[in-house]
């Protein structure tokens, strides 16, 4: 028989052997050097198949591998190395098992087949190769290099598990959440195992969040991969050989989803049935946000605050970074900066600002400090294998920390939150949370943790403890604020965290690089299902001038979560710290967020509904295109409208690409042809924006904070087109869960033009109305002249050409149909 050794080389087992024996007289020489066997088990030939339910047992005689049908689309595969599953258990899955309409086990005789009416999953008898084809086309999606195959854990127990599966020369790979290099993945190898990286760097790898599932495309096609395992896991794709894409971890189950598409978005979507969407955020979590380590005393807080307001530039929260604490306790407050809080917290709420606070696992050895002697007393602190507790330096000094893998202690955190709740914080940034540790990094591997009851070592549960402190800050938030939104952000997590909180990408650095790792990572986090991301405006470490600060705040008007933050010791860092022009042009983009505030509050919703992306790359609009596979400046933010950032130092202008369609320059309203490049204007009071042709885009008058003003008519920007696009608008109350019980106003709009005339159609869904009355129209790009308009039948008087040659009218906002004739 042959084995693989690490390298991936294949060597005779004679070869083998001889290795071993290498080893062990080096061990012998050497007895400090822990003995690490090279042997990797692979699986062999199919010997038996057994059928319950929906899963699917094979068998070589000693190994077991599950495949489990979970949706027409998607099939799970687990492989047991001596029979024994582990107990089914996922903090990153939902629902494993979804609706199937039919499938079925054939057997040939070179394999057996499990089909659904989308896919087949093709066990190669001889030596147990799996395989993915879909069924309309026959095409092998994705297949095995090498069987599964399995290398034992001396030290800790358990098997590093792997699987290698085909490359293919045209493949193309996609997703794995935080990453900082180029948007396609092919070529390169990956790490996941959340760390504190601190002005990380292109292409540094691990950094702060793991989400193992990606995406291949090739022939035109899409798939993915969820590999739904929390150790410290790999990803090679293409990089070692390549003819091979591998994922492996250092134990835990190999356990993997095969997701189909056949295109991106469908994937996509598909990874979020599993793990979950965001929950809709409150309104105000969407507008702008103003940060800085740290923003104090409570003088300086309303300094900045009432700096916003009398600018004229709006805002809609202002965090307090650790220095509000007493001395880095979390849950209390500093007095000597902050002696009222609530007082304080109230009076920003009187001028429209929400305070969000930080919130970190460590907690201060402090026999004074309630949380510590709480925690103390109910064991709820990590604890090493040797039972001594889990101490390490954080920004409080000798610290404790939380077990969130517990469920009781989620629950006792949760509910520390009250005091802050009730005097009226309105969010929790939690960071740290990787968890960080000074000096060592964070836990030694033998800490232990609950795990829900299904226990582990650290090595476990490592890359899910953000995910856990967070999932209790939120649910904890939640119980606490009745029927509000929470608001919550977090740094580190694991696949299934947008269900819990939205995240920022760490302490990037103010630089023009890193204002393009910015753009990659946040359209990366959102195909890889965390939407709502954003990076720290301006760069968190360094000094940006004005014109990157600029470029950054425009990015960031389409970036998910729009936030300014900057370390303490950097300059002054708020949207007016660069003088003019540069005020101006921010204000301008900060103004345009809240403008879009309903188009932007519709694709959440497309989102939490219905899971599509809120950022889309080149890549997902037009994946048969290879040249778009390399394209990671552009995107779009939902389906309408493309934004084009402009990253370099000096740019008067820039290239931009459209996908197919046709595309209305925001700025000039030019109409331009899709599928080629555009060479446009981009001075620094300008960002490349094209809005899609027959959209319908709805505007809210510019506010300084969200709910400032009672809407009194919403503006529908209509972009003509010869051709049927449909839209969406959604309103609701904006911070309660009425919209689980269907209290929200879904709107869809269709429209149609030709030569002569545009159709404008409505339908309404939902139970809620909005207070206001109107419609106001904005329409652009009308190649006739109009001549007559009718709203649901009637005849309408009043109607308008503006300077920009738009045409402008009003109407009820219940309209089914408007139609507009012209000659
Ligand atoms: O060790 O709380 O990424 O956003 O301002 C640094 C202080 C701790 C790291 C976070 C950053 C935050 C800072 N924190």
């Amino acid at each position: 028989m042959e084995e693989i050794n690490e390298k991936g080389k294949e060597i005779k087992d004679n070869e083998n052997i001889q290795e071993i024996v290498e080893q062990t007289i080096q061990h012998l020489n050497n007895p400090v050097t822990v003995l690490k066997p090279i042997v990797k088990k692979y699986l062999s030939a199919v010997t038996k198949v057994l059928n319950e339910g929906n899963k699917f047992f094979f068998s070589d005689g000693d190994a077991k591998v599950e495949i489990r049908v979970v949706s027409d689309e998607i099939m799970r595969v687990r492989l047991a190395p001596h029979g024994v599953f582990l107990e089914e258990f996922s903090y990153a899955v939902k629902n494993v098992d979804q609706k199937v309409t039919t499938f079925c086990l054939e057997e040939f005789e070179d394999k057996y087949t499990i089909s659904t009416n989308t896919i087949t999953c093709v066990v190669r008898k001889q030596d147990f190769h799996i395989s993915f084809v879909e069924n309309r086309s026959q095409m092998v999606m994705s297949q095995d290099q090498a069987p599964m195959h399995w290398e034992e854990n001396v030290e800790f127990g358990g098997y590093y598990v792997y699987a290698t599966k085909t490359c293919l020369p045209e493949e193309n790979f996609f997703g794995l959440g935080d990453k900082s290099g180029n948007l396609n993945l092919r070529g390169r190898h990956f790490q996941n195992w959340n760390t504190d990286a601190y002005s990380f760097a292109w292409d540094q790898d691990p950094l702060y969040r793991t989400i193992p599932f990606y995406t291949g495309v090739h022939d035109q096609s899409a798939y993915g991969i969820f590999f739904d395992n929390t150790f410290r896991s790999y990803f090679d794709f293409g990089k070692e050989d390549v003819n091979k894409t591998s994922f492996w971890a250092d134990g835990g189950e190999l356990q993997y989803y095969y997701i189909h598409g056949p295109h991106l978005m469908d994937v996509v979507k598909r990874y979020q049935s599993l793990t979950g969407t965001h929950p809709m955020p409150p309104k105000w979590a969407i507008g702008y946000h103003q940060c800085r380590w740290s923003y104090y005393p409570e003088s300086k807080v309303k300094e900045i605050a009432e700096g916003f307001r009398s600018r004229n530039i709006p805002c809609d929260a202002i965090y307090l970074d650790i220095d509000y604490m007493d001395g880095y306790r979390c849950f209390t407050w500093n007095k000597k900066y902050f002696p009222d809080p609530k007082r304080m917290i109230k009076e920003l709420s009187n001028i429209g600002f929400k305070t969000v606070v930080m919130i970190d696992p460590g907690i201060k050895v402090d026999d004074n400090y309630w949380v510590f002697k709480e925690g103390k007393e109910n064991n709820y602190f990590c604890r090493r294998s040797d039972d001594y507790f889990m101490e390490g330096h954080v920004w409080p000094g000798r610290c404790q920390f939380p077990d969130f893998t517990n469920p009781t202690v989620r629950e006792w955190w949760g509910g520390l939150y009250k005091e802050l709740v009730d005097i009226g914080v309105a969010g929790v940034w939690n960071d740290m949370n990787e968890p960080a540790v000074f000096g060592s990094g964070t836990f030694p591997n033998d800490v232990r943790h609950n795990f829900d009851g299904y226990r582990g070592s650290h090595r476990k549960a490592h890359n899910i403890y953000g995910m856990q402190m967070v999932r209790s800050t939120y649910d904890g938030l939640k119980k606490l604020m009745r029927n509000k939104r929470p608001f919550t952000i977090t740094r580190a997590g694991y696949a299934g965290m947008q269900r819990y909180g939205c995240v920022w990408t760490g302490d990037n650095v103010a630089t023009w690089e890193h204002l393009r790792i910015g753009n990659i990572q946040c359209q990366r986090m959102s195909v890889s299902g965390v939407p709502f991301c954003g990076t720290d405006i301006g760069g968190f470490s360094g000094e940006p001038d004005g014109e990157l600060f600029t470029r950054w705040i425009q990015m960031g008007t389409f970036s998910p979560f729009m936030r300014a933050h900057s370390a303490g010791d950097t300059a002054e860092r708020e949207p007016w710290s660069f003088g003019e022009p540069f005020t101006s042009i921010n204000r301008k983009f900060i103004e345009l967020r809240y403008r879009l505030m309903p188009y932007i509050y519709s694709v959440f919703w497309e989102h939490h509904r219905y899971g599509f992306p809120i950022l889309r790359p080149m890549v997902m609009l037009e994946q048969d295109k290879v040249s778009n596979h390399y394209r990671e400046d552009e995107f779009t933010f939902g389906d309408k409208i493309m934004v084009c950032p402009v990253l370099e130092q000096g740019a008067i202008s820039r290239i931009v690409y459209l996908p197919k369609g046709k595309w209305y320059n925001f700025w000039t309203q030019e109409l331009l042809e899709g599928e080629k490049e555009h060479h446009v204007q981009a001075s620094i009071e300008i960002m490349p924006l094209f809005v899609r042709a027959g959209s319908v885009i709805p505007e809210y008058p510019v506010m300084q904070y969200v709910g400032e003003k009672n809407v009194e008519e919403v503006l529908l920007n209509i972009y003509y087109a010869d051709y049927e696009v449909n839209s969406f608008f959604f309103e609701d109350h904006g911070d309660t869960f009425a919209y689980e019980q269907d209290i929200y106003s879904e709107k869809k709009f269709r429209v149609r033009g030709d030569e002569k005339s545009l159709l404008i159609e409505q339908t309404i869904d939902g139970l809620y109305t909005p207070n206001y009355e109107w419609y106001c129209y904005n329409i652009t790009g009308l190649p006739f002249t109009v001549k007559k308009i009718t709203v649901d039948e009637q005849e309408l008087s009043e109607f308008h050409m503006d300077l920009q040659g738009n045409l402008r009218f009003k109407s009820n906002k219940n309209f089914a149909d408007i139609r507009i004739s012209g000659i």
